[in-house]
């Protein structure tokens, strides 16, 4: 029988840009300054395959992949993470913060290049062994707004050089993936949340931080 199962898995998910990295980082730091035991990962990497898969998918603009390939590089990181890392963490007892997951490839991959959804779900439960997250928070932020923000720090990712009318489908996607009907449909994604990300970064925390609280108080409130 596989070991019970005693941690948190949180997701911060949202178009590029939107202050996922920002905010994970600010909850690790929150959840560090309470003595909690987390740990703070991204996708595609935080293992030595995926970092590798996260340089083939994502380095170079020029770099042509088709879109099996591209999912199934995505997939093959996430499943390197979740059994290697994500899984024996939460055995122990550990809040882990991701950075992305499985929401994204729905996103990108099913509805930014119109990859059939039924496929690619099969590929992520085999990737993830089923595993849910405890929650998603969502970053709500237009994908132009996101794109500006990302844009200050100079060039551009393959993805994010990617035409606007795919960030476009993408980021009426996350729209999406916020709605009962949508979550009811899809079970494997967990609770979604989303959160305004138009805000302060000190804004955007404290709205986190509340529905976090909302559900795990001993762990966030205060
Ligand atoms: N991808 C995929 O296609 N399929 C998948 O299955 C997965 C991923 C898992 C990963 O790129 C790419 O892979 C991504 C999706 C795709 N590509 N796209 N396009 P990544 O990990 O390198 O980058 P990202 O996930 O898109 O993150 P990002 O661009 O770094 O954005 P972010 O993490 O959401 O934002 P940030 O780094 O926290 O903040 C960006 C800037 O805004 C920074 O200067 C901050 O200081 C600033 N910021 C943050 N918050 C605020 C607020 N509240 N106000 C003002 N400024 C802010």
């Amino acid at each position: 029988m596989a070991p019970a199962r005693r941690g948190l898995l949180l997701v911060v998910e949202g178009p590029e840009g939107a202050g996922k990295s920002t905010q994970v980082k600010r909850l690790s730091a929150w959840l560090g300054g309470r003595g909690q035991r987390h740990l703070e990962l991204r996708e595609p990497g935080g293992t030595p395959l995926g970092e590798r898969i996260r340089e083939i998918l994502l380095d170079d603009p020029t770099r042509e992949i088709s879109a099996p390939a591209e999912a199934a590089l995505f997939i093959a990181s996430r499943a390197e993470l979740v059994e290697r890392i994500v899984r024996p963490a939460l055995e122990r007892g550990t809040v882990v913060t991701l950075d992305r997951f499985f929401l994204s490839t729905y996103a990108y991959q099913v509805h930014g290049r119109g990859l059939p959804e039924d496929e690619v779900r099969a590929a992520n439960m085999l990737a993830t062994g089923r595993l849910t997250p405890d929650l998603t928070i969502l970053l709500r932020l237009s994908s132009e707004e996101g794109m500006k923000r990302a844009d200050r720090r100079g060039i551009r990712d393959r993805m994010e050089s990617v035409g606007d009318g795919f960030h476009r489908r993408v980021e009426q996607a996350f729209q999406r993936f916020a709605t009962v009907e949508w979550q009811h449909a899809h079970p494997e994604c967990g609770p979604i949340v989303a959160v305004d990300a138009g805000g302060s970064e000190d804004d955007v925390e404290r709205s986190s931080r509340e529905v976090l609280a909302g559900r795990w108080p001993d762990i966030f409130a205060g």
